[in-house]
């Protein structure tokens, strides 16, 4: 908690540079002295901050050193309720992923889908009241549509599972650290979900030749009223691909608030930042989506391999799409204890963005012998794949076990986490500790 807080002061002291125009460059330097996990190091942020004149920030920052939240943000972790036994990084705004072994189930229940907030809750994900609410599709198409819910659901209904991972799922395994949520393993989902197809909606608004990418806009408020609203896009093949759902249902019931209610986009397979939540506007470009969040290092990985640590000009960097290959080990529990010779059922999932998984090896001698663990097929394109296998110890001692996937190209994944500026697409190999007792 004390841990989360402190974090949450960091971010909150990131705000404050960047709304007095402090250059990232500057604020990477302050980060880089203070750490921001050390006391030590919020009192040299706290230090900046008064040395600005910032004396009303270095109050605030007295009521977040006593582990206190504003009342005024006491509403927020009131649906934070509704995800029991997640790993919070932030309350504002909302971060926060399950242990691998939480998601061990097939479909994800909604409660244990991960939370990626940028901004704040919007009013009507609290209150559910669709009054006022519509989904406008305009730019490059030949009729702008304006649709209710109604109208929404007018298209034909598909539901599917399908996966949703934050691109930066696996950051806490990036060395040198990175700045960012630490997400570990968690920001990830398989949950079943309910909608329309967008490329349904998008040819009753009959797209024009000029029209190349989507821009998604959502009606969750920012952080400050500096930043500009979240807004991604995807080219106009993955937004016409039949597995881009509008979204209406998770799990058969209404989208939960921190889910985007009561409308989202579920790009599968892609980094979870297309998925718009709260979705309120596509507008259909005859150009690359140009926001914030689509430019520089946001959200964009280097066209080569860097030396780690190194950071490569933005003209180097492209947009960051699908996933690769990657496996979760969802059973034992880390740190169970066994005894000598026990039979030890290890089960988790696999997934590879738009590729197939091809096999999952298993080793538990530090990955010098290797053995295949049984792979089922998934139920339908971008949902994971589950696999499962029995392990057993003839000595005492502690253990590890691990797992690697293959796609069906013959990728990998990487024994050691290739690095890139922003921590993002992380998909090294898991691995969890297991103790075998006399
Ligand atoms: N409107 C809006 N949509 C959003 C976001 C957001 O902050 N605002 N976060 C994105 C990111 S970065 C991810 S990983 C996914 C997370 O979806 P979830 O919170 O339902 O797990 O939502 C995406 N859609
Ligand atoms: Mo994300």
């Amino acid at each position: 908690m004390v841990d989360h807080l402190k974090r949450l002061t960091w971010d909150r002291l990131t705000g404050i540079l960047q709304d007095n125009g402090a250059k990232s460059e500057d604020i990477d330097k302050v980060e880089l002295i203070a750490s921001r996990r050390t006391f030590l190091g919020q009192m040299t942020a706290v230090g900046a901050l008064a040395s600005m004149g910032l004396a009303s920030e270095v109050a605030l920052q007295g009521l977040f050193g006593r582990g206190l939240i504003p009342v005024a943000w006491a509403a927020e972790a009131e649906f934070m309720s509704t995800k029991t036994g997640m790993t919070i990084h932030n309350t504002r705004p909302v971060n926060g992923e399950f242990e691998p072994h939480l998601l061990d189930d097939d479909i994800t229940p909604p409660e244990r889908h991960f939370v990626r907030n940028n901004g704040l809750l919007p009013d009507r994900a609290r209150s559910k009241d669709l009054q006022g609410w519509s989904l406008s599709i305009d730019g490059e198409v030949h009729n702008s549509l304006v649709l209710t819910m109604d109208d929404l659901k007018k298209f034909p209904a598909v539901t599917l599972p399908l996966l949703v991972e934050c691109g930066g799922n696996g950051r806490a395994n990036f060395d040198p650290k990175v700045r960012g949520n630490p997400w570990n393993r968690g920001a990830v989902a398989c949950s079943e979900w309910t909608g329309v197809r967008l490329k349904d909606v998008l040819q009753q608004a009959g797209l024009k030749e000029t029209a190349v990418y989507t821009g998604h806009y959502g009606e969750d408020p920012s952080l400050r009223s500096s930043v500009p609203p979240f807004s991604r896009g995807v080219p106009i093949d993955k937004a016409m691909e039949e597995h881009t759902l509008i979204a209406y249902q998770m799990g058969g019931s209404d989208i939960p608030a921190l889910n985007g209610y009561p409308v989202r986009l579920v790009v599968p397979g892609w980094v979870g930042s297309c998925s718009q939540k709260w979705l309120n506007r596509i507008w259909i470009r005859n150009k690359e989506h140009d926001t914030k969040k689509m430019k520089g290092y946001s959200y964009r990985v280097p066209k080569y391999p860097v030396v780690p640590g190194i950071r490569p000009p933005k003209s180097d960097m492209k947009i960051a799409m699908a996933w690769q290959i990657k496996s979760m080990i969802t059973r034992p529990t880390p740190d169970t204890h066994y005894k000598i010779g026990q039979t030890i059922d290890v089960a988790g999932h696999a997934w590879a963005g738009e590729d197939k998984v091809s096999q999952v090896l298993i080793s538990t001698d530090y990955g010098v012998t290797w053995h295949k663990a049984n792979l089922t097929q998934r139920p339908s394109q971008y949902a994971w794949y589950r696999w499962q296998t029995q392990v057993s110890f003839p000595k005492r001692g502690y253990y590890e076990i691990w797992a690697r996937a293959f796609d069906d190209k013959g990728q990998a994944q990487p024994f050691r986490q290739p690095w890139n500026p922003k921590g993002y697409l992380g998909n090294v190999i898991h691995r969890i500790a297991v103790h075998v007792d006399a």
